[in-house]
């Protein structure tokens, strides 16, 4: 009884925990997608959209939106008892590039969400993940009001190899989000199967 689980034979279990990166462009639902899914409070850093801000950040096709996030936003989600995800939002805006090198340093994977509006505003995230082998899949965030597209057709927009999952998903929905997570890890395992066995053979 004093042992609590180990009762039962089975030793407590000590979570894996895993980095995931949660990137795209200003506006495109990072922040709400983290705060759906944390159970600790988000942490992040807001900084109102100012007068002197708006020629730098472009709010055109942006829902109504007064602050922007300019370091990251930060939330844990816990899939299972052993297994553990540390979320981290990278900023959006082109002027904090240099802060994703530092971010992305042990991360397993990525989600980069995409808004069929502007899907352009994702390009850089892509870039930049297939450049450094980051795993990543697309989320469509579906905003209401955009247009949906087949997944042929934005899956030819953003020039996405086949291999990278594109999923259609809801950043202010818990379980639409839990699903598009539980995709990162599998495509990220999947994609570390693929090239220990081009290692090994
Ligand atoms: N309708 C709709 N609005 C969303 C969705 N995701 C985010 N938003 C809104 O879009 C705006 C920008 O989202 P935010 O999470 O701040 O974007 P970020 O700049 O990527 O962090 C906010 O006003 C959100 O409430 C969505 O899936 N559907
Ligand atoms: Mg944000």
């Amino acid at each position: 009884m004093i042992f609590g689980r180990s009762e039962r034979g089975k030793p407590p279990v000590e979570p894996v925990t895993l980095k995931i990166l949660v990137a795209g462009g200003f506006g495109v639902g990072k922040t709400t997608l983290v705060g759906a899914v944390s159970e600790i409070r988000p942490l992040r850093t807001e900084e109102l959209l100012t007068e002197a801000g708006r020629p730098v950040d472009d709010t055109s096709g942006v829902e109504a939106k007064s602050t922007t996030t300019v370091a990251m936003d930060f939330g844990r989600i816990t899939l299972r008892e052993d297994l553990v995800l540390y979320l981290f939002g990278t900023p959006g805006q082109e002027r904090f590039w240099f802060m994703w090198d530092e971010l992305s340093e042990g991360a397993l994977g990525a989600v980069v969400l995409a808004d069929t509006r502007r899907l352009e505003d994702c390009f850089a995230a892509i870039d930049y993940f297939e450049r450094r082998s980051i795993p990543f899949l697309v989320g469509v965030n579906c905003f209401d009001g955009a247009a949906r597209y087949p997944e042929e057709d934005v899956r030819r927009a953003l020039d996405l190899d086949d291999h990278v999952p594109l999923v259609m998903t809801d950043a202010r929905d818990r379980e639409s989000v839990k699903e598009t997570l539980i995709g990162v890890v599998q495509h990220a395992m999947a994609q570390a199967a693929e090239r220990r066995r081009a290692v090994t053979t």
